[in-house]
C-alpha cells in the first residue's frame, strides 16, 4: 500500500495496513536552512528529499506562501485572495479596479482603488520572521481601519471572478505522486466571517467591530460568500482528492457560540458537496479545542488535522479518540513540545509514544503528525524514532492495551452566561450592567449622570464598575466567558475611565500603577497579550502598550524612557522563550533590574520557567495576571 493509500483510507474511515505518519517539518526546514543547522546527512536537500530519505509521507497540507510563482500568487494576501500553485483556480478583478503594489523593505503595501471608493494593505516579512522559519508573511495594516471600507472591501469581491486552473496544480499532484495527498484550499478560513476574523481585521479589533457593525460584517460575509461559492465550484470539479476547509480554530478566539453560528454551517456546507465529489474536507484545528469537541465532531469535516494534544493544550489524545471515533479522523497527535529536549525528557517522549499507540488502538481514523509542526529546535532523531516505531508496532489494528486512561478533567459547558449581577448597591446597577454587557456607549452617559448626582469618582470607579470587571474576570478565568465578552467589557471600561479621569484623585490613579508590556522578538502572536492590556487598562493600571516583536534592546530602552513599575513580556512560541531570559539579564546589565518587577505570561510558559529565569511572576491567564500585578505593586 502507498503512503497516498494509506492516507486516503485513513481519512475515508477506512483501515489501512499502517498507521500514516505525515510529519509536517516546514517551519524547522526553513529556520535550520537559514542557520546552516540542518543535519549533516541532510545538508543541501530540499525538505521533500528530506521526507522522502527518511522514509515519511510528504506533509502537503498547508501550501508554501513563500515558493510563489509570480507576483499575483500572494499579492492579495491581506485580502485572503490566493492563486498558489496547490490551488485549482485563478482570479480576476474587474478592470475598472485600479490596483498598486508598492515595495518598502520588509513591508508590500497594496491600494485598492474602486470607483466607490479605496483601500490599502499592509504585509511584512522580516528577517526576524524568516530566521524564526515563518511560513507565511504577517499582515501588518489590514483592509478595514473604519466602517467606510465595509462598501469597498464589498465592492472588491463582487468585482471578483474565478476561474478554473489545473495545470499547475495537476503537475505538482504529479510531482508528490504516491509519497502524499496533494491538499488544496480556497484559503485560510472556513467561511466568509471566518475569512473576516482572520484577514480583514487586527484580532482583538474583530469582536469590536462584530459587535458595532453587524449590519456591515453581515453584508460583506455575503460578498466574501459569493467568492468562497465559487472556489466550492470549482474545488469540486478539480483534480483535488483532499480539500484544505479553514484554518486555526480555537475556543477562544472562535469561541463555541460563534463557532457554531459562523463556521460550523459552513463547513457542512463544503463537506456536503465535496464528499458529493469523492472529495475529503480537512480543517486545520491546531488550538484549543476543549470548549469545540462536539461542534468539530458535528460538523461533519472528515479529518480535523493539526491536532494538538495535552500537555500542549487542555484535551488528552484518548478523549479526543474516545469521542471523535468513527466520527472523523485525527491527523497530528504528538505535540510539538514532545520533540523539544527542555520540554520532554527522552523517557517522556518513549513515554508518550507507548501510551498513544495504545490509546489509539485500533488505529481507524488516525494520521499520526506532529502539531502544529516540526519547531526549529527539535530533536530531530525523535522524528526518526517515531517512524521507526511506526513500522514497527503501527501495523493495524493495533491492539489495545492497559494504558491509564488520563483524562480525569471534565469538560465545561458554556452554560453560564453573564447573568445579572448581584446588587448591593441599587445606584450603580446602570454601570455595571454596562461593564457586564460591554456597553460601551451607554456607559459614558451612566457614569455622567452618577457624577451630575453628587456620587464620587472613586465609589463610581471601584463599586460599580471595578466590581463587575471582576464577576468578567472570574467568568473568563473559570471558562464561562470568552474573549470577546472581556475584551468588550474591557472597552466600556476604558471609555468610562476617560469620562471619570479628570474627577479621579491623583494620588489614586498614581496608587494603581504603570505597566509597559509587549512580545517578544520573533513573536507575532498578540491576541492574549492583547487581552492582558485591555483587562490591566480596565482596573485602572496605566499601560504602555509596546506591540509585538520587540528586540531585547527595546525593552531596555523603553523600560529606561518610561520607568514603570512592571515590565511584562509575552511569548506564544517555545522557540522565542529565551529572549524572556535575555531581557532579564539585559535589565541587569543595565542597573535597572531592581528598579522594575518582571512578569512573564503566554501559553508555552509556565511558574517554574518564570523562577528559572528570575523573572517575579507568571501570569497565567489575564484575570490572574491582574492579581498578579496588584500584588507585586503593593509589596
Ligand atoms: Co500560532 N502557534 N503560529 N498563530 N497559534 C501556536 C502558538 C501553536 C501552539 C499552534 C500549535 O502548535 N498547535 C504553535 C506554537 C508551537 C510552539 O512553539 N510551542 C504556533 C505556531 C507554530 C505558529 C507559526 C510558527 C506557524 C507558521 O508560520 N507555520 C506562526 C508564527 C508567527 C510568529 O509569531 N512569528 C504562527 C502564526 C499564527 C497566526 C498568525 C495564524 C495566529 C496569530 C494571530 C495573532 O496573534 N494576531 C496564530 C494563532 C491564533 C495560534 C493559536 C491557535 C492560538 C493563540 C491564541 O491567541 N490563543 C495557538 C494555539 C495554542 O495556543 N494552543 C498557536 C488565545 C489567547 C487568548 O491565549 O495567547 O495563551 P494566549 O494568552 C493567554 C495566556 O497565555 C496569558 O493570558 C492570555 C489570556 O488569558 N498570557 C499572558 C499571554 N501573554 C501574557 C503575558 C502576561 C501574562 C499572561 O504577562 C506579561
Amino acid at each position: 500500500m502507498t503512503k497516498r493509500e494509506r492516507i486516503l483510507m485513513a481519512a475515508r474511515g477506512e483501515l489501512p495496513d499502517l498507521l500514516p505518519y505525515v510529519p509536517r517539518i516546514d517551519l524547522w526546514y526553513n529556520a535550520n536552512s537559514v542557520f546552516n543547522t540542518l543535519p549533516e546527512k541532510h545538508r543541501g536537500r530540499t525538505q521533500d528529499e528530506i521526507s522522502r530519505a527518511e522514509g515519511w509521507a510528504l506533509h502537503k497540507v498547508v501550501p508554501e506562501f513563500l515558493k510563489i510563482r509570480r507576483q499575483e500568487d500572494t499579492i492579495h494576501r491581506a485580502l485572503g485572495i490566493y492563486s498558489l500553485k496547490e490551488m485549482v483556480f485563478d482570479y480576476k478583478f474587474s478592470p475598472e479596479i485600479e490596483i498598486d503594489v508598492l515595495k518598502e523593505g520588509d513591508f508590500t503595501r497594496v491600494n485598492y482603488r474602486t470607483p466607490i471608493g479605496e483601500v490599502s494593505t499592509r504585509v511584512m516579512y522580516s528577517e526576524e520572521m524568516k530566521r524564526s522559519g515563518a511560513s507565511i508573511t504577517w499582515i501588518d495594516e489590514h483592509v478595514l481601519k473604519g466602517p467606510k471600507d465595509y462598501k469597498v472591501v464589498g465592492y472588491l469581491f463582487d468585482h471578483l471572478e474565478l476561474v478554473p486552473a489545473f495545470e499547475d496544480f495537476r503537475k505538482w499532484k504529479d510531482y508528490i505522486g504516491e509519497d502524499g495527498v496533494a491538499c488544496t484550499m480556497v484559503g485560510l478560513a472556513s467561511s466568509p466571517m471566518h475569512h473576516i476574523q482572520k484577514e480583514f481585521l487586527d484580532a482583538t479589533e474583530f469582536y469590536f467591530h462584530y459587535k458595532d457593525y453587524p449590519g456591515e460584517m453581515q453584508s460583506l460575509a455575503e460578498s466574501v460568500g459569493r467568492f468562497f461559492d465559487q472556489a466550492l465550484k470549482i474545488i469540486a470539479d478539480s483534480p483535488a482528492e483532499m480539500v484544505l476547509w479553514g484554518a486555526n480554530f480555537d475556543d477562544m478566539i472562535t469561541y463555541p457560540a460563534y463557532f457554531q453560528k459562523e463556521i460550523s454551517p459552513w463547513i457542512r456546507k463544503a463537506a456536503e458537496v465535496l464528499r458529493a465529489k469523492g472529495k475529503i474536507t480537512l480543517c486545520h484545528c491546531d488550538g484549543e479545542n476543549l470548549g469545540l469537541m462536539d461542534l468539530i465532531k458535528d460538523s461533519e469535516m472528515d479529518v480535523a488535522e493539526a491536532i494538538c494534544p495535552y500537555p500542549m493544550t487542555k484535551v488528552k489524545i484518548q478523549e479526543y479518540y474516545e469521542r471523535w471515533k468513527g466520527n472523523l479522523t485525527i491527523f497530528g497527535g504528538i505535540p510539538s513540545n514532545m520533540l523539544l529536549e527542555e520540554s520532554a525528557t527522552e523517557e517522556e517522549f518513549e513515554g508518550y509514544l507507548d501510551h498513544l499507540f495504545k490509546v489509539i488502538a485500533p488505529g481507524k481514523r488516525f494520521i499520526l503528525g506532529i502539531a502544529d509542526t516540526t519547531p526549529p529546535n527539535a530533536v530531530f532523531d525523535r522524528l526518526i524514532r517515531i517512524g521507526e516505531r511506526v513500522e514497527k508496532e503501527a501495523r493495524l489494528p493495533l491492539e489495545g492495551g492497559a494504558a491509564r486512561p488520563l483524562g480525569e478533567k471534565l469538560i465545561k459547558k458554556a452554560e453560564a452566561r453573564i447573568g445579572a449581577p448581584e446588587l448591593t448597591d441599587e445606584v450603580f446597577k446602570s454601570v455595571r450592567g454596562d461593564v457586564l454587557s460591554g456597553n460601551h456607549t451607554a456607559i459614558k452617559n451612566h457614569v455622567q449622570d452618577l457624577l451630575d448626582r453628587g456620587l464620587n469618582a472613586k465609589d463610581i470607579l471601584n463599586r460599580g464598575m471595578l466590581s463587575a470587571m471582576e464577576v468578567i474576570g472570574n467568568k473568563f478565568k473559570d471558562g464561562t466567558v470568552f474573549i470577546p465578552e472581556v475584551l468588550l467589557s474591557a472597552r466600556a471600561m476604558n471609555e468610562a475611565l476617560r469620562v471619570l479621569e479628570p474627577f479621579l484623585a491623583k494620588e489614586a490613579k498614581d496608587a494603581s500603577g504603570k505597566i509597559l508590556i509587549g512580545t517578544v522578538r520573533g513573536d507575532l502572536h498578540d491576541i492574549g497579550k492583547n487581552m492582558v492590556v485591555t483587562m490591566l487598562r480596565g482596573v485602572g493600571f496605566d499601560v504602555v502598550d509596546l506591540g509585538v516583536n520587540l528586540p531585547v534592546d527595546t525593552f531596555v530602552a523603553k523600560v529606561k524612557e518610561h520607568k514603570p513599575d512592571i515590565l511584562g513580556m509575552s511569548a506564544l512560541l517555545t522557540t522565542t522563550m529565551p529572549e524572556m531570559k535575555k531581557v532579564i539579564s539585559a535589565l541587569s546589565t543595565h542597573g535597572l533590574r531592581d528598579k522594575v518587577k518582571v512578569i512573564i505570561g503566554g501559553a508555552p510558559v509556565n511558574d517554574k520557567f518564570a523562577k528559572d529565569i528570575g523573572a517575579d511572576g507568571y501570569g497565567p491567564d489575564a484575570g490572574a495576571s491582574v492579581e498578579l500585578a496588584r500584588s507585586l505593586i503593593r509589596k
